[in-house]
C-alpha cells in the first residue's frame, strides 16, 4: 500500500500524529488545512473535491456560512451551562426539532454512539416498564455487518472483528439477524417473546451502502407493531438530506421538513440522529420519540454534561434550516440519479468497476477485486492526486458521499475525474 508522500509539510503533520497520536485510523496521506462548501485545501494549498464529507457529517458543506455565524455569535454568548440550571436555548431548540422531524420529545447527546446507547436504555427500560418483560431479560434485534459506533456495549454486537475483539466481556441482550432478510425477522420473534426493540441502519453505511430491498423497513415496522416491540432508527448516517429524503425513512417523500403525507413515509418509534445535525460545526446528537416511550426516562436515569448546551442546539437548529432553505435533501435526490448514471455508463466501458448502489449522495462503487486487495486504496490514491478525496470500505468498496450543496455542473467535473482516474488505472 503507498502511504508516503514526497510534501515535506504534509510528511511533518503526518509523523507528529504517527508519534503522538493512537494509531486507531489508516487515512489517506492528506493534510487538510482548509474547508469551504464542496471543496477542502491540503497544507500545500492543493484544492480537492470531499467525497467523504466527513463521513455525513458535513451535508452542508465545510464552514457553511451560517453555520459558522451561530457558532460565533452563541459561543461569545453562552456555550455551557450543564442541565443543572435551563439555559434560554434548548427549549426552543427542542420545540424546533420535535416539530422538524414530527416527535413530541427529543433528548440531546453529543456523539452518535451516545444516541444509540441512549436508544438502548430508553427500549430497555420501556421494555419492562410498558410491555412488562421480566427484568434484565428484554431482547434488542440488531443486524450483521450492522455499524453504530464504537462503545463497549455497541462493539458487542459489531460483526467486524477489528472494531470487536479483545474488547470483551461483552454485554448481553443482543440478538443478531441477517440484514434485508424479512424471514429471519419473523423467525426471530416467533423464537424470542421478550423482544423489546429493533435497532436498524435503513441503509447500511459501514457495511459498504448496502441498500435493502423496497419495504424491508415498513415490514419491520409493522412486525414490532404486532410484537409490541420498538422500531429504533439510525439515521445518523442516512439522515438528514443525505439519502434523497429529509430520513431514508421517508420513503419517496422529497419534501423539505418532515411530513406525514407520504404512504411510504415509516415512522420509528426511537429516531436516532447525529453528524449533520451539527453541520459539521460540533458534535450533536438526539434521539427523538413519542410521550409514551420517552416518559420512562425520568430525573437522574440518563444525562450528559454537554448534551443539549446552548451552543450544540443554536448549531443544530441552524444546521436544519440550512438544509432546509437551501433544499439540500431535493439536491441529493437529483444529483444522486446523475451520479448513478455517469457510474453506470463507466461500468460499461471497465472491468474495474463491477457495481454502484446508493440512494441521493450516499453512494457506493464495488471494485472488481478481492477485498484484501490494495486495487481500491490505490485508486483512493489517484483520485486524490486528480483532486477528489474518498475513502475505501471493506477493502473493494469506495463510498461516495460529497456535501449535499454541490451542484450539478460540479458533480459532472467530479464524474469526470472519477472517470478518468478509473479508465487509466493500471494495477
Ligand atoms: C468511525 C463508517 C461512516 C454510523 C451510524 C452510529 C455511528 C456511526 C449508522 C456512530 C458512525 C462513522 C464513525 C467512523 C466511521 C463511520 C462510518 F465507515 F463506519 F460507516 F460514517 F461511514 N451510527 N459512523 O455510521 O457515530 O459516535 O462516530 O458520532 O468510527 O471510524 P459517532
Amino acid at each position: 500500500m503507498t502511504t508516503s508522500t514526497s510534501n515535506t509539510k504534509s510528511q511533518e503533520f503526518i509523523s507528529l500524529e504517527n508519534d503522538h497520536g493512537a494509531h486507531n485510523y489508516h487515512p489517506l496521506p492528506v493534510v487538510l488545512s482548509k474547508g469551504e462548501g464542496v471543496f477542502v485545501w491540503d497544507v500545500e494549498g492543493k484544492k480537492y473535491y470531499d467525497f467523504l464529507s466527513a463521513y455525513s457529517a458535513v451535508n452542508q458543506g465545510h464552514c457553511h456560512p451560517r453555520i459558522v455565524n451561530t457558532i460565533k455569535e452563541q459561543a461569545e454568548t453562552l456555550t455551557l451551562t450543564s442541565r443543572a440550571f435551563y439555559n434560554d436555548v434548548l427549549g426552543p431548540y427542542e420545540k424546533f426539532i420535535t416539530e422538524y422531524f414530527g416527535f413530541d420529545k427529543l433528548l440531546p447527546m453529543n456523539t452518535g454512539a451516545e444516541a444509540v446507547e441512549t436508544a438502548i436504555k430508553v427500549c430497555r427500560k420501556w421494555g419492562y416498564e410498558k410491555k412488562g418483560v421480566a427484568e434484565n431479560q428484554g431482547l434488542i434485534m440488531v443486524f450483521d455487518q450492522n455499524f453504530h459506533g464504537r462503545t463497549t456495549t455497541i462493539i458487542s454486537f459489531s460483526s467486524d472483528p477489528d472494531a470487536r475483539n479483545h474488547f470483551g466481556p461483552y454485554t448481553e441482550g443482543f440478538i443478531k439477524v441477517p440484514y434485508n432478510n424479512l424471514e429471519a425477522v419473523k423467525e426471530a420473534f416467533e423464537e424470542h417473546s421478550d423482544i423489546v426493540g429493533v435497532l436498524v441502519e435503513p441503509i447500511q453505511g459501514e457495511a459498504g451502502v448496502m441498500v435493502p430491498d423496497e419495504g424491508f423497513l415498513s415490514e419491520i415496522n409493522s412486525i414490532c407493531k404486532e410484537h409490541n416491540a420498538l422500531f429504533m432508527a439510525d439515521e445518523i448516517q442516512t439522515g438528514i438530506g443525505r439519502t434523497g429524503g429529509l430520513l431514508a425513512v421517508c420513503g419517496n417523500c422529497t419534501c423539505e421538513g418532515h411530513c406525514e403525507r407520504q404512504s411510504t413515509y415509516v415512522k420509528p418509534d426511537v429516531l436516532i440522529l447525529g453528524k449533520a445535525l451539527s453541520g459539521g460545526g460540533y458534535p450533536v446528537s438526539a434521539v427523538l420519540a413519542d410521550n409514551h416511550i420517552m416518559d420512562v426516562i425520568t430525573p437522574g436515569t440518563h444525562g450528559s454534561t454537554f448534551g443539549g448546551n446552548p451552543l450544540g442546539a443554536k448549531i443544530a437548529m441552524t444546521a436544519l434550516e440550512v438544509i432546509r432553505d437551501e433544499k439540500l435533501t431535493q439536491n441529493a435526490r437529483k444529483l444522486g440519479e446523475v451520479f448513478r448514471d455517469r457510474m453506470n455508463q463507466l461500468i460499461s466501458k471497465t472491468d474495474l468497476v463491477k457495481l454502484v448502489r446508493g440512494k441521493g449522495l450516499l453512494n457506493a462503487i464495488v471494485i472488481n477485486d478481492t477485498p484484501d486487495s490494495s486495487t481500491a486504496w490505490d485508486i483512493c490514491m489517484k483520485l486524490s492526486e486528480n483532486g477528489l478525496l474518498a475513502k475505501p470500505t471493506h477493502g473493494n468498496i469506495i463510498r461516495f458521499a460529497p456535501p449535499l450543496v454541490m451542484t450539478e455542473e460540479q458533480l459532472h467535473e467530479c464524474c469526470d475525474i472519477i472517470d478518468k482516474t478509473i479508465l487509466d488505472f493500471k494495477k
